[in-house]
């Protein structure tokens, strides 16, 4: 195991089998050289994933059970290679990390954050907060219309936006409107959404030239992954003014954040928590134990995440 679970799950799989906890060991080094021999299985996270490196240094290893959507920390070509089935945690969390794409989206543009902040410090006695920007009747374009992105666009129309999106494939059952050129749609939305999965296909997507497409009244919310957008041209479009806010739960190098954005006021800052509600979370780690248990019964993972 790379990290625990939550409580409950972390205690069935420390009944079921004999688990060792990478996180805990005061010499991983040593932890290792004595059990690496007889690792069938890894317990990891989306954002711990699993190197090619350590795999290596486990024959006997079997399969590996992400507590996590995103695959994309997992050496995945290593395991292709070397038939290791890989198993996820999708759907359980897709609701709450639309939730939070929504929320991010509303804290930024109604400046909720900057407003608590200004209450706080008592800037109220002084006069009202100065006015925020309207939902209703803009456009959100959604990058990636997964499970994840189309739970967003469900959200997103509710609160009156209108919906485009950009993935590589067609939808035919999907009704809002694809647009295959990235720079375009960014051109012609105020609201950037960035729902598509992390990893080599899809790192630096909102290049610079993307992000100059959009407008300087334009926002962009990232739930995705920090790898999918370029962080140092963002900090540098938001920090001049060339877009209006960002409300971002993912960074490039977590848990470290860019320095500039932690003084810019129109920008929501949140620590990774798309999938942190206790009920989620639950529903995440049962997951994880659940693929475990089937892969040791020698039944077909109940996740399991599909090679290209
Ligand atoms: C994390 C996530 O895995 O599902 C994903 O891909 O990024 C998150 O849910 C979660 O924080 C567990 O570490």
């Amino acid at each position: 195991m790379l990290r625990g679970l939550l409580p409950r799950q972390t205690a069935q799989i420390e009944e079921r089998y004999t688990a060792h906890r990478l996180d805990l060991a005061e010499d991983r080094e040593a932890l290792l050289a004595q059990v690496a021999p007889r690792i069938t299985a890894i317990v990891t996270s989306g954002e711990l994933g699993c190197s090619a490196e350590l795999m290596d240094r486990l024959p006997r290893l079997e399969m590996i059970s992400c507590f996590g959507v995103g695959v994309d920390g997992i050496d995945l070509a290593y395991c292709k290679q070397r038939g290791i089935p890989v198993s996820n945690t999708p759907d359980v969390l897709t609701e709450d990390v639309a939730d939070l794409a929504i929320g991010l989206t509303i804290a930024t543009m109604r400046r909720i954050v900057a407003a608590d902040r200004f209450v706080r410090a008592g800037s109220w006695q002084n006069g009202p907060l100065p006015l925020a920007t309207r939902l209703a009747g803009k456009t959100a374009g959604i990058i990636g219309l997964g499970r994840i992105g189309k739970a967003i666009a469900k959200r997103a129309e509710a609160h009156g936006l209108n919906v485009v999106w950009h993935g590589r494939h067609d939808q035919p059952d999907v009704s809002w409107p694809r647009r295959p050129d990235l720079v375009a749609m960014a051109r012609e939305v105020d609201l950037l959404v960035v729902a598509c999965p992390g990893g080599p296909a899809t790192r630096g997507l909102v290049s610079r030239e993307v992000l100059s497409a959009l407008r300087p009244s334009s926002f962009l919310v990232n739930i995705s992954r920090g790898s999918v957008i370029d962080e140092p041209a963002l900090v540098e479009a938001l920090v001049a003014g060339k877009i209006a806010g960002a409300g971002l739960d993912v960074f490039a190098d977590e848990p470290n954040v860019p320095a500039p954005l932690l003084d810019l006021p129109n920008v929501v800052l949140t620590p990774h928590i798309g999938s942190a509600t206790e009920e989620t979370r639950d529903a995440m780690a049962q997951l994880v134990v659940d693929n475990l248990d089937a892969h040791y019964a020698g039944r077909p993972l109940l996740t399991p995440w599909r090679f290209d």
